[in-house]
């Protein structure tokens, strides 16, 4: 046969499948649904070869599922709103607009080239107003049910991207996508309201049982619940500003109270703020350490920095006990009730703080065989087990008991109608904070009016679409600055009133686009709830893990919202969920310092292992470390290139083969070649085995199947029978490195049967053909989800009609599957002495004589008669001497 020449066969199966319209799902299909979803991509411009593998992985799993008779939703589309069109806007002078759909149509096409089965007739991007419209919908239904709210508070503003971002778009104190450093800002923006759901959505992590539990646990700390006390500590008259009388504090180790020796308040706490107010130098102590921000990471890593206010805290159980009260840059405003009080002993923060300002400290909690009378602390704190010292009355207590005592004590005991001490659960997380300053987004649909407030835009009046005549001459939200399109006439009482013009957070677009997919064509509501209670939840979610926390948690949250206001009846929309490693490469980097791309560069193997040439120039250039694909190291490959060069079959399967999905996979040009390689072999190896197939059809073999097999051809049966088993299973747990390694294994079992002598092909016995016939139709149906198109092609050289795209999977023939041997322990006078393997119809006088031939067995009687042999069938043989 002529070598495989895919870049002609690719794009042939390609428009074929396309003019059938065979991976478009129907929603009334009656078959058992399985919905696969890859994470929709931006619309950056050009698709990268992580979405590649990202899209490979569904593809294989949808193309199996197909196969084996479920009715696959696997759709596409795109997360088209975001800063970048608005860059794109600023630098080249194009509407977000066209940059984004003409991005959309190039990626497309580059997607097409992939081979992909995905049902291109749901496709949308969420940038179509006929999708933000049920956005917008979804926007006011949650307004009604509370879950959206308009809120006051301190936001982190990016000064670069002139926008206010989420605690979780805020890494390192740094704008997610600006990097630059990020400034608190009091502003009012839209939130929702995903605090309500703290409880619900942690407890229903533990359901997700087919997620991976890294991605559950980031979800449990971001989360973060805490069971504690809060307690209401009296302030000193004589030193505490007018109108000030106590200050609360939340607390996870009331069992550590008679270790305290300070208090600690945030600068933005209101005691800090009266404080302040009559000492300057308080005052300019604050505004220095509110300079450096209060993300928590900054936090966790500046120093340790404190001032005393003069301000003395009554302890709880001494009434002349008093503590310094001191404003602290470690005490965050925005959790519990930002204030603590401090156990140095106990804890690293409070341990570096006292160390710094001389406050000493008292270890109350002693590790189990340590002499309380020796134990002390200097410059580290200890946070484990142990049982209660220098506390009085909790004195000998586990730390479990002391903190009873103590809550159950300061419950009980009240001041001024109150108790001092109250139980309370806190949560880490935030609400959803989701205006964003910025003109490519979603309109958040309301109205500002003078007279009413906010006014929620008339369902009729959706959607508020955005306008196309925008300019970028001025930083800042194009949609504010726009001429006329935020002056409109008040709903309510028909006077001036003003848009909104803020825009959601993109996070939004792409909390709900799964659901949408069940349904798009429906104009007149987000979701059609019968379909989407039918098609969801997701089966297989497949996406990288740098979206572990944010948009699966908005996601979990968005689901909630939507059963909550009538569009859908679940709560978790993710049943299934796989992170799916980065495509990483070697760098290379000149004598000058600058980085040049593989495909400048040739690597040459030799004595002195591996060493990098640049072609253009000859000169040898560095070889760095394997680092993620970047444009700034150059260490990209272009997916258009390898496509162009290999084949999208080859890029696929050495994507799929070379490690494991949840891994990273080191991309080498070597070793694309070796799939490359393997591709022409398989070709080879189906088209000799078709040649064979005809010769049985035709001349020595019946078509049908004969009725019985000799050992050569049962042999080839068993191993065609046993890939089939491995593959199908590994495909399910997403396996599929080791799926790959089976079909190939299996592949050289089917080479040897047929380079089996030199006999020509027609010699080959009718059962041997028929066997050769049918390993080659199942090797193919195997490979079909990795390599689509080769496999078609391969489909007709073995003469089956119809597409193997649109195959039943092979059926298992069970029997096969049973090993021709068994094993069984070898024991002389009931000791062990080895084992001996047998045919599994062997007699009990064939397995007495292979057990006393054995040297162990020998040896162990020693020379001494044999007077019984016991086989215990398929497990023992007891040799008695
Ligand atoms: C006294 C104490 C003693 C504490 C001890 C810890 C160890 P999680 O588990 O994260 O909820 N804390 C409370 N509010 C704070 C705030 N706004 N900013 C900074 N720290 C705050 O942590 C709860 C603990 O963090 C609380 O328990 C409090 O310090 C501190 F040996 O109280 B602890
Ligand atoms: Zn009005």
């Amino acid at each position: 046969a002529e070598r495989y020449n895919a870049r002609e066969s690719e794009p042939r199966w390609q428009r074929l499948w396309d003019e059938k319209a065979i991976f478009a799902s129907k929603n009334d299909d009656p078959r058992p649904k399985y919905y696969v979803l890859e994470m929709f991509p931006y619309p950056s411009g050009r698709i990268h070869i992580g979405h590649v593998r990202n899209y490979t992985l569904g593809d294989v799993l949808a193309r199996f599922m197909r196969a084996r008779g479920y009715n696959v939703l696997h759709p596409m589309g795109w997360d088209a709103f975001g800063l970048p069109a608005e860059n794109a806007a600023i630098e080249r002078k194009v509407a977000p607009k066209a940059w984004t759909y003409d991005n959309i149509a190039a990626m497309k096409k580059q997607l097409r080239s992939i081979g992909l089965s995905l049902d291109w007739s749901r496709e949308f991007a969420t940038c179509d107003p006929s999708y933000y419209k049920h956005q917008q919908k979804m926007f006011l239904d949650m307004l009604r049910a509370g879950l959206a709210e308009r809120e006051k508070r301190k936001l982190n503003w990016d000064p670069v991207d002139m926008t206010v971002l989420a605690n979780e778009q805020v890494i390192d104190g740094r704008g997610w996508r600006s990097g630059a450093v990020v400034e608190q800002r009091e502003m009012s923006q839209w939130v929702f309201k995903i605090t309500k759901y703290s409880q619900e959505l942690l407890e229903a992590l533990d359901g997700l049982d087919r997620w991976p539990d890294k991605v559950r646990l980031m979800q449990r700390n971001w989360i973060g619940r805490s069971e504690g006390l809060l307690i209401r500590f009296a302030l000193d008259a004589a030193t505490t500003p007018a109108g000030e009388s106590e200050l609360k504090i939340f607390t996870t180790r009331p069992d550590t109270l008679f270790g305290a020796k300070f208090m600690a308040i945030s600068a933005d706490h209101p005691l800090a703020v009266a404080a302040a107010a009559k000492n300057p130098k308080l005052a300019e102590f604050i505004a220095d350490i509110k300079k450096i921000g209060t993300a928590q990471s900054i936090i966790d890593t500046a120093e340790k920095q404190g001032f005393d206010t003069g301000i003395k805290a009554v302890h709880p159980f001494d009434p002349n006990w008093k503590l310094p009260v001191y404003v602290a840059n470690f005490v965050l405003m925005e959790y519990g009730t930002g204030a603590i009080f401090g156990c140095p002993a106990h804890d690293q923060r409070d341990l570096d703080f006292v160390n710094k300002y001389n406050l000493g400290n008292t270890p109350v909690v002693c590790p189990e065989g340590q002499d309380p009378k020796t134990f002390v602390i200097t410059d580290v704190a200890y946070d484990g087990d142990g049982r209660m010292i220098n506390s009085r009355f909790l004195d000998g207590m586990t730390i479990e008991a002391a903190k009873e005592e103590v809550a159950k004590r300061l419950e009980s005991e009240v001041r001024g109608n109150a108790p001092v001490g109250e139980r309370q659960v806190n949560f880490r997380l935030r609400d959803w904070g989701i205006s964003r300053q910025r003109y490519w987004g979603c309109p958040i649909p309301v109205i500002h009016c003078p007279t009413c407030d906010v006014v929620p835009v008339p369902d009729d009046q959706l959607p508020v679409t955005l306008p196309e005549d925008v300019s970028f001459d001025k930083p800042g939200n194009a949609l504010d600055h726009h001429p006329t399109w935020k002056h409109v006439t008040c709903p309510k009482c028909g006077g001036k009133a003003v848009r909104e013009t803020d825009t959601m957070d993109t996070f939004v677009d792409s909390s709900w686009y799964f659901a949408r997919f069940t349904d798009p064509w429906n104009e007149t509501a987000p979701t059609t709830p019968a379909v989407a209670n039918r098609m969801m939840p997701v089966d297989q979610y497949i996406g990288g893990v740098e979206h572990a926390i944010l948009h699966l948690l908005y996601s979990r949250f968005f689901t909630r919202a939507m059963k909550a206001t009538g569009h859908i009846d679940m709560s978790e929309p993710f049943a299934g969920m796989f992170t799916q490693g980065m495509v990483v490469h070697e760098t290379y980097q000149t004598a000058d310092g600058s980085w040049v791309t593989p495909a400048e560069v040739k690597i040459e193997v030799g004595g002195n292992g591996r060493r990098a040439v640049l072609m253009a120039t000859g000169e040898d250039v560095a070889i760095g470390p394997i680092e993620k694909m970047s444009k700034s190291k150059k260490n990209t490959v272009d997916p258009d290139d390898i496509i162009a060069s290999y084949g999208a079959d080859v890029a696929r399967w050495f994507m799929l083969s070379d490690s494991p999905p949840d891994r990273d996979v080191i991309w080498s040009d070597e070793r694309v070649q070796g799939a490359s390689r393997f591709v022409q072999r398989l070709w080879r190896l189906v088209n000799e085995s078709a040649e064979i197939a005809k010769t049985a059809d035709t001349k020595t073999a019946p078509a049908v199947r004969p009725a019985t097999f000799g050992p050569d051809a049962l042999a080839l049966r068993k191993a065609a029978h046993g890939a089939l088993d491995k593959v199908s299973s590994g495909i399910e747990r997403l396996h599929f490195n080791v799926c790959l390694a089976h079909i190939r294994e299996f592949a050289n079992a089917l080479s040897e049967v047929l380079a089996k002598g030199d006999k020509p092909a027609s010699d080959l016995a009718p059962d041997v053909s028929w066997a050769v016939k049918e390993a080659a139709t199942i090797l193919v149906q195997l490979f079909s989800p990795m390599m689509p198109h080769l496999a078609e092609e391969c489909w007709v050289v073995l003469g089956q009609t119809g597409l193997v795209s649109e195959a039943d999977w092979p059926q298992i023939e069970r029997d096969l599957l049973v090993e021709d041997s068994v094993t069984l322990v070898v024991q002389v006078n009931g000791k062990k002495r080895g084992d001996v393997t047998v045919p599994r119809a062997a007699q009990n006088a064939d397995i007495e004589a292979a057990v006393l031939a054995l040297d162990a067995v020998k040896a162990a009687l020693g020379g001494k008669p044999v007077r019984k042999v016991i086989v215990v069938p398929m497990r023992i043989v007891n040799v008695v001497g």
